[in-house]
């Protein structure tokens, strides 16, 4: 039996990916592996330093361990791939190519994260259809819509079976903020909980399509389920939950904690790239060709999270200030 292999598995989806695939198939047929040593939730399986820039290194990988499936979540978010866009461009697309190259080699499945960061300024902001313009206007979105483009040329002219979905801003509470636009939806958890108090850095009304992480994780295994002859879209998925504003979250937030307050101080790199995004995309390619629905609206993903996170965080005297996010 192949087993399954995790890039990026320290990361926010890699988090939460490695233990929802081990406790489906088994601890020791995942393997997690990332650049960086594995935080302590991560450590209850076969890990391995992996260099997805490396083509080597991921042949040896995916040969040792007799790989069948890749999930290949390492790469640079939008924020952090804006403030350093060269290296941006040397692990998302250095990653996905030689990735893609090893799955050829080695005849195995693929999964790939795209984004909404795939559209830009001129595409429609709302409903965002599926087949539509895609200029982004980040490197984050260049590498994105590469990506896709890659995976589906492999699937077509070497057959290898590549599938990705459009993810919208990711919230979860077992992962910190790691250098994405819409982490101020995280961070706003963390500081609520301890501070009763957030700066956020986008504008109140900053409508951007956002979803709950248990629902993402469903929804890669829900598509690596799928019958390949159905999936139409395979590599590009638009997928969302809901469509909100930091304004929105603030309000879903106060029905659990009436005294938490909000100052905006707008970061002008983070506001630009959520500005050149959708505000709401239309998913119902992914609802009809491989049956996705979300379960988790604003109301039920605000009280798990605020749930989750106070088993987790001591609050703290708002007097003492507030700091960022672990
Ligand atoms: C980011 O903000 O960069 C990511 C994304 C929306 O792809 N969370």
């Amino acid at each position: 039996m192949q087993n399954i292999l995790v890039t990026g598995a320290n990361g926010q989806i890699g988090s939460e990916l490695v233990p929802a695939l081990r406790n489906r198939y088994g601890i020791e047929r995942v393997i997690a592996s990332d650049i960086r040593s594995p935080p302590n939730a991560n450590n209850d399986g076969p890990f391995e330093h992996l260099d997805c820039t490396s083509l080597r290194q991921i042949q040896d990988v995916v040969r040792q361990h007799n790989i069948g499936t890749i999930y290949h979540l390492a790469a640079l978010l939008s924020a952090v791939a804006e403030l350093q866009p060269q290296s941006a461009w040397d692990v998302n697309m250095g990653s996905v190519y030689r990735v893609l190259e090893v799955a050829r080699q080695c005849n195995c499945a693929l999964f790939f994260p795209s984004s909404i960061g795939a559209f830009g300024p001129s595409t429609p902001k709302m409903q965002t259809p599926q087949d539509t313009i895609q200029r982004p206007t980040t490197m984050y979105g260049v590498t994105k819509v590469a990506g896709e483009l890659l995976c589906d040329y492999y699937a077509t002219r070497f057959g290898v079976d590549a599938r990705g979905l459009r993810f919208p801003g990711l919230i979860s509470s077992v992962a910190p903020p790691g250098g994405g636009t819409t982490d101020y939806a995280v961070d706003i958890f963390y500081q609520a909980i301890r501070y009763r108090h957030y700066t956020c850095y986008l504008r109140p009304d900053t409508r951007l399509d956002m979803m709950y992480m248990p629902d993402a994780i469903r929804a890669i295994l829900e598509l690596m389920d799928a019958r390949s002859e159905t999936l139409m879209h395979r590599n590009s998925f638009n997928l969302t939950a809901m469509s909100i504003t930091p304004a929105d979250l603030v309000g879903a937030i106060r029905e659990h904690i009436p005294e938490f307050a909000i100052t905006y101080e707008i970061d002008p790199v983070r506001q630009a790239i959520a500005d050149s995004w959708p505000q709401s995309i239309d998913d119902s390619e992914a609802r009809a060709q491989w049956g996705w629905a979300p379960c988790y609206d604003l109301v039920a993903m605000t009280a798990d999270m605020l749930d989750k996170l106070s088993e987790k965080i001591i609050p703290t005297n708002p007097s003492q200030g507030t700091q960022n996010a672990p």
